[in-house]
Protein backbone atom coordinates (compact mmCIF):
# COMPACT_ATOMS: atom_id res chain seq x y z
CA UNK A 1 0.00 0.00 0.00
CA UNK A 2 1.02 3.57 -0.56
CA UNK A 3 -0.06 6.89 1.19
CA UNK A 4 -0.61 10.15 -0.53
CA UNK A 5 0.11 13.28 1.70
CA UNK A 6 1.92 16.20 2.37
CA UNK A 7 3.83 17.59 5.10
CA UNK A 8 1.48 19.93 7.43
CA UNK A 9 -1.82 19.36 5.76
CA UNK A 10 -3.84 18.12 8.37
CA UNK A 11 -5.61 15.48 7.02
CA UNK A 12 -2.65 13.48 5.28
CA UNK A 13 -0.72 14.56 8.90
CA UNK A 14 -3.68 12.77 11.00
CA UNK A 15 -2.92 9.89 8.84
CA UNK A 16 0.60 9.94 9.14
CA UNK A 17 0.59 10.40 13.19
CA UNK A 18 -1.69 7.38 13.36
CA UNK A 19 0.84 5.39 11.41
CA UNK A 20 3.59 6.70 13.49
CA UNK A 21 1.62 6.10 16.74
CA UNK A 22 1.09 2.40 15.50
CA UNK A 23 5.26 2.04 15.12
CA UNK A 24 5.42 3.35 17.96
CA UNK A 25 3.75 0.64 19.76
CA UNK A 26 5.55 -2.24 18.05
CA UNK A 27 3.45 -2.72 14.60
CA UNK A 28 4.99 -1.48 11.92
CA UNK A 29 2.28 -1.08 8.66
CA UNK A 30 5.04 -0.65 6.28
CA UNK A 31 3.36 1.72 4.16
CA UNK A 32 5.25 3.60 1.62
CA UNK A 33 4.68 8.00 2.10
CA UNK A 34 4.41 9.60 -1.42
CA UNK A 35 4.47 12.95 -1.50
CA UNK A 36 2.04 15.22 -3.63
CA UNK A 37 3.49 19.00 -3.61
CA UNK A 38 0.28 21.18 -2.62
CA UNK A 39 1.94 24.34 -2.84
CA UNK A 40 2.42 23.46 -6.66
CA UNK A 41 -0.84 22.16 -6.74
CA UNK A 42 0.45 18.78 -7.99
CA UNK A 43 -3.34 17.31 -6.42
CA UNK A 44 -4.82 18.64 -9.30
CA UNK A 45 -2.77 17.28 -11.93
CA UNK A 46 -4.21 14.40 -13.98
CA UNK A 47 -2.47 11.90 -12.41
CA UNK A 48 -3.43 12.75 -8.74
CA UNK A 49 -6.95 13.09 -10.01
CA UNK A 50 -6.88 9.89 -11.63
CA UNK A 51 -6.39 8.79 -7.72
CA UNK A 52 -8.96 11.12 -6.43
CA UNK A 53 -11.55 12.94 -8.53
CA UNK A 54 -11.69 15.45 -5.65
CA UNK A 55 -7.83 16.55 -6.04
CA UNK A 56 -7.27 16.14 -2.36
CA UNK A 57 -5.22 14.38 0.35
CA UNK A 58 -4.63 11.76 1.96
CA UNK A 59 -5.35 8.85 -0.52
CA UNK A 60 -4.53 5.68 0.18
CA UNK A 61 -3.87 2.99 -2.61
CA UNK A 62 -4.49 -0.30 -1.81
CA UNK A 63 -2.82 -3.25 -3.26
CA UNK A 64 -5.02 -4.12 -5.24
CA UNK A 65 -4.33 -0.51 -7.42
CA UNK A 66 -7.83 0.78 -5.79
CA UNK A 67 -8.24 4.00 -3.27
CA UNK A 68 -9.72 5.44 -0.53
CA UNK A 69 -9.68 9.44 -0.37
CA UNK A 70 -11.15 9.85 2.91
CA UNK A 71 -8.60 10.13 5.92
CA UNK A 72 -10.97 8.58 9.01
CA UNK A 73 -12.01 5.79 6.67
CA UNK A 74 -8.49 5.03 5.70
CA UNK A 75 -7.59 5.16 9.34
CA UNK A 76 -10.24 2.92 10.11
CA UNK A 77 -9.65 0.00 7.27
CA UNK A 78 -5.81 0.11 8.55
CA UNK A 79 -6.94 -0.06 12.21
CA UNK A 80 -9.26 -3.08 11.18
CA UNK A 81 -6.44 -4.94 9.31
CA UNK A 82 -4.19 -4.34 12.26
CA UNK A 83 -6.02 -4.23 15.52
CA UNK A 84 -3.12 -4.48 18.13
CA UNK A 85 -1.80 -2.69 19.66
CA UNK A 86 -5.21 -0.83 19.58
CA UNK A 87 -5.41 2.79 18.82
CA UNK A 88 -9.34 3.01 18.50
CA UNK A 89 -9.95 1.35 21.78
CA UNK A 90 -10.34 -2.15 22.56
CA UNK A 91 -13.93 -2.49 23.97
CA UNK A 92 -17.02 -1.01 22.48
CA UNK A 93 -17.82 1.48 25.12
CA UNK A 94 -14.00 2.49 24.95
CA UNK A 95 -14.32 2.59 20.75
CA UNK A 96 -17.33 4.83 21.25
CA UNK A 97 -15.55 7.44 23.65
CA UNK A 98 -12.30 7.44 21.14
CA UNK A 99 -14.46 7.72 18.48
CA UNK A 100 -16.48 10.44 20.42
CA UNK A 101 -13.64 12.67 21.06
CA UNK A 102 -12.20 12.09 17.28
CA UNK A 103 -15.33 13.44 15.99
CA UNK A 104 -15.20 16.28 18.02
CA UNK A 105 -11.14 16.54 17.41
CA UNK A 106 -12.07 16.85 13.80
CA UNK A 107 -15.47 18.53 13.49
CA UNK A 108 -15.00 21.27 16.20
CA UNK A 109 -11.43 21.62 15.83
CA UNK A 110 -9.52 20.81 13.21
CA UNK A 111 -12.06 21.64 9.91
CA UNK A 112 -12.87 24.78 11.58
CA UNK A 113 -8.83 25.75 11.95
CA UNK A 114 -8.50 24.95 8.35
CA UNK A 115 -11.26 26.90 7.02
CA UNK A 116 -9.58 29.88 9.07
CA UNK A 117 -6.48 29.44 7.61
CA UNK A 118 -7.54 29.25 4.22
CA UNK A 119 -9.74 32.39 4.99
CA UNK A 120 -6.93 34.17 5.98
CA UNK A 121 -3.75 33.12 5.32
CA UNK A 122 -4.38 30.35 2.61
CA UNK A 123 -0.82 28.23 2.13
CA UNK A 124 -2.63 27.24 -1.48
CA UNK A 125 -3.37 31.01 -1.97
CA UNK A 126 -7.06 31.23 -1.77
CA UNK A 127 -8.61 34.47 -1.26
CA UNK A 128 -9.59 35.82 2.57
CA UNK A 129 -12.89 35.68 3.05
CA UNK A 130 -13.78 37.13 6.53
CA UNK A 131 -17.14 35.65 7.25
CA UNK A 132 -15.81 32.02 6.73
CA UNK A 133 -13.48 33.52 9.30
CA UNK A 134 -15.46 34.45 11.56
CA UNK A 135 -17.59 31.68 11.67
CA UNK A 136 -14.71 29.25 12.16
CA UNK A 137 -13.32 31.04 14.92
CA UNK A 138 -16.99 31.13 16.60
CA UNK A 139 -16.87 27.19 16.12
CA UNK A 140 -13.83 26.78 18.36
CA UNK A 141 -14.41 27.88 21.78
CA UNK A 142 -17.36 25.36 23.38
CA UNK A 143 -15.31 22.20 21.11
CA UNK A 144 -12.15 23.04 22.79
CA UNK A 145 -13.40 23.86 25.93
CA UNK A 146 -14.81 20.14 25.88
CA UNK A 147 -11.37 18.55 25.01
CA UNK A 148 -9.97 20.31 27.83
CA UNK A 149 -12.46 19.36 30.23
CA UNK A 150 -11.77 15.85 29.56
CA UNK A 151 -8.03 16.64 30.10
CA UNK A 152 -8.48 18.28 33.21
CA UNK A 153 -7.57 15.54 35.47
CA UNK A 154 -4.15 15.04 33.96
CA UNK A 155 -4.50 12.49 31.60
CA UNK A 156 -1.65 12.27 29.44
CA UNK A 157 -3.89 11.58 26.14
CA UNK A 158 -7.63 12.32 25.23
CA UNK A 159 -8.58 9.40 25.72
CA UNK A 160 -7.00 8.46 28.59
CA UNK A 161 -3.85 6.48 29.79
CA UNK A 162 -3.19 5.46 25.88
CA UNK A 163 -2.68 7.63 22.49
CA UNK A 164 -5.60 7.01 20.32
CA UNK A 165 -6.85 8.70 16.94
CA UNK A 166 -7.99 11.60 18.84
CA UNK A 167 -5.10 13.07 19.75
CA UNK A 168 -3.63 12.71 15.58
CA UNK A 169 -6.22 14.26 14.90
CA UNK A 170 -6.22 16.93 17.55
CA UNK A 171 -2.36 17.36 16.74
CA UNK A 172 -2.66 17.45 13.11
CA UNK A 173 -5.14 20.09 14.03
CA UNK A 174 -3.42 22.45 16.43
CA UNK A 175 -0.13 22.34 13.93
CA UNK A 176 -1.97 23.77 10.80
CA UNK A 177 -3.15 26.59 13.07
CA UNK A 178 0.42 27.29 13.85
CA UNK A 179 1.76 27.02 10.58
CA UNK A 180 -1.03 29.45 9.62
CA UNK A 181 -1.02 31.86 12.52
CA UNK A 182 -3.58 30.82 14.39
CA UNK A 183 -2.60 30.22 17.73
CA UNK A 184 -4.18 28.25 20.86
CA UNK A 185 -6.21 30.68 23.54
CA UNK A 186 -4.67 30.02 26.46
CA UNK A 187 -7.47 29.91 28.32
CA UNK A 188 -7.73 26.53 26.96
CA UNK A 189 -4.56 25.36 29.64
CA UNK A 190 -5.14 21.62 30.07
CA UNK A 191 -4.90 21.65 25.62
CA UNK A 192 -2.04 23.23 25.98
CA UNK A 193 -0.19 21.42 28.25
CA UNK A 194 -1.57 17.74 26.20
CA UNK A 195 -0.13 19.60 22.89
CA UNK A 196 3.68 20.38 24.78
CA UNK A 197 3.93 17.01 25.74
CA UNK A 198 2.26 15.17 22.65
CA UNK A 199 4.33 16.89 20.30
CA UNK A 200 7.61 15.81 22.42
CA UNK A 201 7.02 11.98 22.07
CA UNK A 202 9.05 9.98 18.95
CA UNK A 203 5.83 9.50 16.68
CA UNK A 204 5.30 13.05 16.84
CA UNK A 205 8.68 14.46 16.42
CA UNK A 206 8.64 11.69 13.18
CA UNK A 207 5.95 13.79 11.41
CA UNK A 208 4.94 17.26 13.30
CA UNK A 209 7.41 19.68 11.93
CA UNK A 210 5.88 22.49 13.97
N1 LIG B 1 -12.55 14.96 4.05
C1 LIG B 1 -11.24 14.81 3.48
C2 LIG B 1 -10.64 16.20 3.33
C3 LIG B 1 -9.34 16.16 2.54
C4 LIG B 1 -8.75 17.55 2.36
O1 LIG B 1 -9.43 18.57 2.40
N2 LIG B 1 -7.43 17.56 2.16
C5 LIG B 1 -6.71 18.81 1.97
C6 LIG B 1 -5.41 18.78 2.76
S1 LIG B 1 -5.71 18.75 4.47
C7 LIG B 1 -6.32 18.97 0.51
O2 LIG B 1 -5.88 18.04 -0.10
N3 LIG B 1 -6.46 20.18 -0.03
C8 LIG B 1 -6.02 20.49 -1.33
C9 LIG B 1 -7.00 21.30 -2.13
O3 LIG B 1 -8.13 21.53 -1.63
O4 LIG B 1 -6.65 21.67 -3.25
C10 LIG B 1 -10.40 13.89 4.36
O5 LIG B 1 -10.67 13.83 5.57
O6 LIG B 1 -9.51 13.21 3.88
Amino acid sequence: MKLYAFFVAPNPTRVRLYLAEKAAAGKDLGIEEVSVNLREGEQKSPEHLARNPFGRLPVLELDDGSYLVESLAIIQYLEELHPEPPLIGSDPLERARVRELERIADLGVLIPIARLVHATNSPLGRPANPAIAAQSREMLPENLQFLDDRLSDGQPFLAGERPSIADCTLAAGLQFGRFGKVELDPRFANVARWDAAYRERPPAQGVLVM
